[in-house]
């Protein structure tokens, strides 16, 4: 019934079915809101802008990434709102920028939980607007109170607490202990007489750790990354206890696609939100044998084909079940590209010729455009006409734009930061966001507007010298053109002091607002 909901289908319906199934189906509208298209929330992990096909990627294929951008809008100016995880995420579910707040930095495996139950959230702001509500995939934002997660009971101040009905969690980051999964509130079998401990400060050695056992070690650290050993690769923290819920890392694709093709399948009958965070292309990378050592171009390339295919999964789900039609697919990465994290999985020496970032300078934690530009495709069957859009647009927005799009008003207090870009989302127009805010790993704050971008100056460091990217710092202002200098060559500061007092300017009422 949902498929009448689409207005295409309704009327189609109207004009060839009985008098009674159109009674029918107009009140199951009403009754279900579905209306509302369902809503797919694809989000990378590390993507940059030149990883997929469709943005100019050669020679690793993304054929599903590619067919979702054919058939919808395909963003070439759309940014994450901070160059890592924690804050990126942060920012997207609350719709408030992770830099207003103390403690969004990357987050500790055993950190509490950052968005605290009672706040205003994307998820939240879906429910009530009838939807099922669902995350699978990386969590990367704290679970429990402050104290941290009890992983051996029920998990409280956990997503289902902020909007989410359910939950399959991976629940920090792949290289991050505890290597479980969390499926609503618990750790997915746990034994009861084999307790998980989890430490982010004193070494707990009743398990290997890759510093004083490389010889049990698959993939070798790079840097950092030498903690507890699990499956055959060592991690940042400790962790003992939970041998039997670990995860394996090469099967994490497979388990996490089959639970969000299974929340799919289970919520068909009504409106439904899956946020689908992958692990993928994230470190470690330690792909199925179905993709290992076939991309050509080492483990990160062979994460790339996986993550494709679980891009695949989800859409052939969606067509399987007809829902394509009345679905709003989103695709993000949440930050740009790293080629070496922390693992030697030999990226770096068979990168060859493919550029993560494409055009773009610096990469994943950087202040340069490739640490938060990330590939950004929308699609809506019937709503969304496909095509290229090059209007501004951050992903702070889609609290406020989904909001409008599904009839409901912003909560007081909700998403200070978040507009509604809608009608850009939806390709209706290319104007897009008057400005877009970056944010850097070390805070370096950016502006970018009507094609000119200054970086505020830091006298952090230039240069990270483990993933060898440029972070962007300068102790002086840097103002690029970027319409005309997507690279970020030419610091034009010195010569435009007007542009550089106009957007400082700008940015400081924006910090202070
Ligand atoms: C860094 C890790 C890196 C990665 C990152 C988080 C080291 C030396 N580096 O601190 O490997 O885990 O945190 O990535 O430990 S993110 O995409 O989740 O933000
Ligand atoms: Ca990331």
């Amino acid at each position: 019934m949902a498929n009448l909901c689409n207005r295409r289908e309704f009327m189609r319906s109207a004009g060839f079915s009985l008098t009674g199934l159109f009674i029918a189906s107009a009140l199951s509208c009403v009754k279900s809101k579905s209306n509302n298209p369902n809503i797919v929330l694809i989000y990378a992990d590390d993507l940059g802008y030149g990883d997929v096909g469709c943005y100019g990627a050669k020679k690793i294929p993304t054929p599903n990434i590619d067919r979702l951008a054919g058939q919808g809008i395909r963003f070439t100016n759309a940014h994450a709102s901070s160059a890592t995880c924690t804050p990126s995420r942060y920012s997207m579910l609350t719709g408030e920028y992770a830099w207003r707040q103390e403690g969004t930095g990357i987050a500790r495996g055993n950190a509490p939980a950052i968005i605290k139950p009672g706040r205003q959230t994307l998820p939240l702001m879906l429910q009530n607007a009838g939807y099922t509500t669902g995350v699978v995939g990386k969590w990367h934002l704290g679970l429990g109170p402050e104290g941290g997660a009890d992983w051996n009971g029920e998990i409280t101040s956990a997503p289902e607490d902020i909007g989410f009905d359910y939950s399959f969690l991976i629940p920090a980051t792949g290289d991050r202990v505890p290597c479980v999964y969390i499926e609503s509130r618990r750790v997915v079998g746990l034994d009861p007489s084999d307790p998980i401990k989890v430490s982010f400060d004193e070494p707990i050695l009743e398990d290997p750790t890759g510093k004083d056992h490389p010889e049990l070690l698959k993939v070798h650290p790079s840097h950092g990354h030498d903690m507890t050993i699990i499956n055959g690769i060592s991690r940042i923290g400790y962790m003992s206890g939970g041998k039997a819920a670990r995860w394996v890392d090469e099967d994490m694709a497979d388990t996490i696609t089959a639970k969000a093709v299974q929340f799919v399948e289970n919520n068909q009958d009504k409106p439904f939100f899956l946020y689908f965070a992958t692990h993928d292309i994230h470190v470690p990378r330690v792909p199925h044998q179905r993709f290992a050592g076939k991309s050509g171009f080492g483990a990160r390339g062979d994460a790339i084909l996986q993550f494709d295919w679980c891009v695949g999964q989800v859409l052939e789900t969606l067509d399987r079940l007809k829902l394509a039609d009345n679905t709003l697919v989103i695709f993000a990465s949440d930050n740009g590209p790293v080629v070496d994290d922390g693992y030697k999985d030999q990226s770096v020496e068979l990168l060859q010729d493919h550029k993560p970032a494409g055009p773009l300078r610096g990469g994943k934690y950087s202040a340069f455009d490739a640490g938060t530009r990330i590939p950004f495709i929308v699609r809506w069957p019937g709503h969304v006409s496909p095509g290229e859009s090059d209007a501004p647009v951050s992903q702070i927005d889609l609290f406020a734009s989904l909001a409008k799009l599904t009839g409901q008003s912003m909560p007081e207090n909700a998403g200070p930061d978040s507009m509604d870009q809608l009608n850009t989302l939806l390709g209706e127009t290319k104007e897009g966001r008057e400005y877009v805010i970056e944010h850097s790993l070390n805070g370096t704050l950016s502006i970018i507007k009507d094609g000119w971008k200054y970086i505020e100056p830091h006298k952090g460091a230039k240069m990270d010298k483990n993933t060898n990217i440029e972070l962007g710092n300068d102790p002086n202002p840097q103002l690029y053109n970027l319409s005309k200098d997507i690279g970020e060559k030419n610091n034009l500061a010195p010569e435009n002091p007007d542009k550089v007092k106009e957007l400082s300017a700008l940015l400081e009422k924006i910090k202070n607002a």
